[in-house]
């Protein structure tokens, strides 16, 4: 079984299976941005990729992905990011992330809006986002997505 499940992924010639693991939540926005935390799972055995996130909420959605150099943490547009075969992918502050850019004024705590991600393979996906104070989006970083599915 350990040699077939191998083959399964060095050959992700198979299709994706994605799935949302766990809530989707947006930090009430400071300063016209809001972080969203999220976690997508593949449970299929091909790979796919996020090619784009929208909402009617916002001006738009960036991915990016913060990094620390000479001490200083600092944030990159990503255009794309790998959903690998098998893995979940989370979206979180400090590292990968999904970006609010200039959220309107129905994106306060307590609402919900609508996400729409894009996936190469898998087509589009509309998710709901729960709008939740920064502290409380902060606790949720450190739970494991994987932990109630
Ligand atoms: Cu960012």
């Amino acid at each position: 079984m350990v040699a077939v499940a191998l083959l399964a992924s060095a050959c992700a010639g198979g299709d994706p299976d994605l799935r949302i693991a766990g809530d989707v939540q947006a930090a009430q926005p400071v300063s016209g941005a809001s972080q969203i935390v999220l976690a997508i799972a593949n449970d299929g055995d091909g790979d796919d990729t996020l090619i784009e996130a929208s909402t009617d909420a916002a001006l738009g959605v960036e991915m990016h992905l913060t990094t620390i150099e000479d001490g200083r943490a600092s944030m990159g547009q990503l255009d794309e990011v790998d959903l690998p075969a098998g893995e979940v992918v989370n979206f979180r502050p400090g590292g990968l992330h999904l970006m609010l850019i200039v959220p309107d004024d129905t994106v306060v705590e307590g609402a919900t809006f609508d996400l729409t991600l894009a996936f190469d393979r898998s087509g589009a996906m509309t998710v709901p986002v729960t709008v939740v104070d920064l502290l409380d989006l902060a606790e949720s970083t450190f739970d494991d997505p994987d932990e109630d599915a």
